[in-house]
């Protein structure tokens, strides 16, 4: 009849099939859409056996719904997790964890390269609440074992990095982790479970933008967090429940539809930044390219170890700092000037001034975030009108 599930497969079939195949009870091949808040009880005791915990059942779309349970099934089979947890947003899932596992007086030792929203969360508003968060260059490891103390409950690391593409060694972060008893996060948007699977190098959680390439199409804000069972049931029934930042039904079918297709698109993603990358590497308005699958950048070899392709971002560095790359930015016809990444279309923007603006000037320089430091979401178009319309773009620079 098909659609059994094999842990055989190959992650391009489980990508198209994992979600758990249809529905029983129409036969519907495509995954229903609950639209619903809440859910019937079969009678008064049948309701306060589920509230107990004594029965399976849904209560109340708040805690869980069949929607957001068929995308977190599919992640946590992507990943190689024993479970996930869907969220309204990928801070609503960092900010989650981060709140799980820490209270007043507590710190987080964390790489320094990160999404500026990220980092905001970490400088400004966690400190609110008494929880510290050390950022320190990820890139030697030493730097993470010499912050940790008594009181870290988790490290934190982002790779490859936004905006810089900087890689940090997930498996040596996951040993320091062990070794010190406390957790491993790592925020995997960049790659997807598709080029790096961070539980296998020894990670114990994985946080998510899904606005990115799980959901691929642009029309998607949304997190999720991949775990042990143990920890996700907690954090689904303290952080999600009492602080309620859950995902719709409808955000998250949008999402098991664009996971069908993240294999094909990843793959063209890479193809495409690729040639990009190289093309620009070449380019005499260009000072620097960050790839990591160009043998020149600085982490190739760690990019090799830990990843099994190099996705499809590419941060440059234009000659003429912040005016020629807003020069760049202006000219471009079918890139968009726009944030956010991982739409199946070109995205570019300025991190110094857009992304990353959260960041203080002098942390900006200190992290590589430079003036003339532009990224680039290479989409799926033909990578040949990519390519002309950079070219076009680059020659309107003086
Ligand atoms: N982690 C990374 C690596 C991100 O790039 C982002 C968003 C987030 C977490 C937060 O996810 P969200 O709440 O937006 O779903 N990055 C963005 C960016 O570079 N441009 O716009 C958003």
């Amino acid at each position: 009849m098909g659609h059994k599930i094999n842990d055989q497969w190959k992650i391009s079939t489980m990508c198209v099939h994992g979600s758990g195949g249809y529905d029983k009870s129409t036969g519907s091949v495509g995954k229903p859409i609950y639209q619903t808040s809440t859910f019937a009880f079969e009678s008064a005791r049948a309701g306060a056996e589920i509230f107990l915990g004594e029965r399976e059942g849904y209560v109340y779309t708040r805690i869980s719904n069949p929607t957001q349970e068929a995308f977190e099934k599919e992640m946590a089979f992507l990943e190689g997790g024993e479970a996930a947890l869907a969220f309204g947003s990928g801070m609503a899932a960092i900010s989650g964890v981060i709140m799980a596992l820490c209270k007043n007086g507590d710190n987080v030792v964390s790489s320094d390269t990160l999404y500026g929203g990220s980092h905001q969360l970490f400088t400004e508003t966690l400190p609110r609440w008494d929880i510290t968060v050390k950022e320190v260059d990820g890139t030697n490891c030493k730097n993470i074992v010499k912050a940790i103390d008594e009181k870290t409950r988790l490290i934190y690391i982002e790779t490859p990095a936004n905006p810089t593409l900087t890689l940090i060694d997930i498996a040596e972060c996951a040993k320091i982790a062990k070794k010190h008893g406390i957790p491993l996060v790592v925020d995997n948007t960049f790659s997807t479970p598709y080029f790096q699977q961070p539980l296998k190098l020894g990670a114990d959680i994985v946080v998510h933008s899904a606005t990115k390439y799980i959901g691929g199409h642009g029309d998607t804000v949304a997190g999720v967090v991949v775990g042990h069972k143990e920890f996700i049931d907690n954090l689904r029934m303290s952080i999600l429940r009492d602080m309620g930042g859950i995902i719709s039904p409808l955000n998250a079918w949008l999402l098991v539809r664009g996971l069908k297709t993240l294999a094909i698109r990843m793959e063209r993603h890479q193809a495409n930044a690729l040639k990009v990358a190289k093309y620009l590497q070449f380019h005499p308005k260009v000072k620097s390219v960050f790839y990591p699958g160009l043998t020149t950048h600085p982490q190739h070899a760690l990019a090799k170890k830990q990843m099994s392709g190099f996705g499809g971002m590419v941060s440059f560095e234009v000659k003429g700092g912040r005016k020629a790359g807003e020069t760049l930015m202006n000219a471009v016809e079918l890139i968009t000037l726009a944030v956010s990444l991982g739409d199946v279309d070109s995205l570019i923007e300025h991190p110094g001034s857009m992304t990353h603006s959260t960041y203080a000037p002098e942390d900006l320089e200190a992290v590589g975030i430079t003036e003339g430091l532009v990224r680039l979401s290479v989409g799926i178009e033909d990578a040949e009108d990519i390519i002309n319309d950079l070219s076009q773009a680059l020659a309107q620079i003086n």
